[in-house]
């Protein structure tokens, strides 16, 4: 089999996706997601310019190969433009694989671990009433784990919760959009949401909360510890990880766990934090590190350490990526918890898919490949828009991590 064509499209059924279609000399296409929110077009430039014509030709199958072509091969070594387009790539390589070979994705992967993928919900509200009664209402959908983030007393917005009811997305058009952040504020609040919270849901219901890297090491330190009593499953992004050593202030002053990772490009980003157990759950995607081909190689090195894996599943990450992301926690053993934001209607109308909900687990579905479809003429109708996610400053001005 060989490759004959690799074109990039990008839709805007409700947030922007760039998904990449590599089609072959039998007939057989596979599918890939490479979309960098609020940087798109600069993955679909680089798939377009100096990946896409170097895959023509090429045997599908092959690969490791062909990855390490696109990142040895390049000279110019990770960062998440040229991670996100190996991943797009990548994963098409997987799907055509998987239909050529008439099982799912899965099969290739190690087979099934596990019966379902446990998949934990977002859950939000401008204050702790509010938060309270929407994580409620998605464990009477049926979700097991539940991340829950509300409004902080004084500050006019913050990550994770939405204005006005609607679904929460980052991504806003226009130029990025500027908010203000205070960590005292936040420090005070949390606990007492977590503990109204765990009172509320009992022992049995897994709760997370995403810090979404705003804390410094000592900061994130208290908050796990001031967080305990209420038995999270994760305490996610407590700072930011480009000084991985940042974690072992964490590690020495808490026992709640600690999940980080999902703006990480590579196993490089994440080796002292995994060989020095200094956290519990290892959150690179598959679009943004490399595709499955390398985080096949990151969920075996986490294994080894005690880490379990827990990818990012916004929905930023295109329903190419949570097929891709549910067939991989199907088979690797280390698996941990899927994030799960459900897309629009639009979207999930744009990429028909065979994967599935029911009693808080998902999963890929049996088809052969990864399972997910795009029909390019509803795709078409949404053409791409300019978004950009925000901007956080603290209250003195001072440019802040969002
Ligand atoms: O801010 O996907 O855990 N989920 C998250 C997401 C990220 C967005 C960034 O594009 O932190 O909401
Ligand atoms: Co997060």
């Amino acid at each position: 089999m060989k490759i004959t064509k690799a074109s990039v499209s990008i839709t805007s059924p409700g947030r922007n996706f760039v998904t990449l279609k590599i089609e072959t000399d039998e007939g057989i296409y596979g599918l890939g997601d490479g979309t960098l929110n609020g940087r798109e077009l600069a993955v679909a430039a680089y798939l377009t310019e100096h990946v896409a014509p170097c895959l023509i030709g090429r045997d599908p199958f092959q690969t490791e190969d062909i990855w390490q072509y696109l990142y040895r091969g390049a000279y110019w070594r990770r960062g998440p433009v040229s991670m996100s387009a190996i991943a797009a790539v990548d994963v098409a390589l997987w799907d055509i694989k998987g239909k050529a070979l008439n099982t799912p994705v899965y099969n290739l992967l190690g087979g099934r671990s596990r019966d379902g993928v446990l998949v934990y919900a977002h859950a939000n509200g401008a204050d702790i009433d509010k938060a309270l009664d929407d994580v409620a209402r998605h464990i009477d959908l049926g979700y097991l784990a539940v991340r829950a983030q509300s409004g902080i007393p004084g500050l006019a917005s913050t990550y994770g919760v939405p204005k006005g009811g609607q679904p929460y997305e980052p991504a806003e058009k226009g130029l990025p959009k500027e908010s203000l952040w205070s960590t005292e504020k936040y420090l005070r609040h949390v606990p007492k949401l977590f503990a109204k919270l765990r009172d509320q849901c009992g022992e049995e219901v897994h709760l997370l909360h995403d810090c979404h890297h705003r804390l410094t090491p000592i900061e994130a330190a208290r908050l796990g510890k001031d967080l305990e009593p209420y038995r999270l499953f994760w305490l996610e992004d407590p700072t930011p990880a480009e000084l991985q050593e940042n974690f072992r202030l964490i590690r020495q002053h808490t026992t709640t766990p600690l999940a980080v990772g999902e703006v990480f490009n590579s196993i490089w980003d994440a080796q002292d934090l995994i060989r020095s157990q200094w956290i519990d759950y290892i959150r690179m995607s598959i679009v943004h590190a490399g595709g499955l081909t390398h985080m096949k190689k990151v969920a075996d090195f986490a294994a080894l350490y005690n880490v379990r894996t827990g990818c990012h599943g916004a929905t930023d990450l295109s329903p190419v990526t949570m097929a891709a992301a549910l067939h991989f926690g199907l088979a690797v053993h280390n698996f941990g918890i899927q994030e799960h934001m459900p897309h629009t209607t639009e979207t999930d109308a744009v990429f028909p898919h065979h994967y599935s909900f029911k009693g808080g687990y998902m999963h890929p579905g049996d088809a052969p490949g990864l399972g997910v479809d795009l029909d390019e003429a509803l795709a078409a109708k949404y053409p791409y828009q300019r978004a950009y996610l925000p901007i956080n400053r603290k209250l003195d001005g001072t440019l802040f991590d969002w």
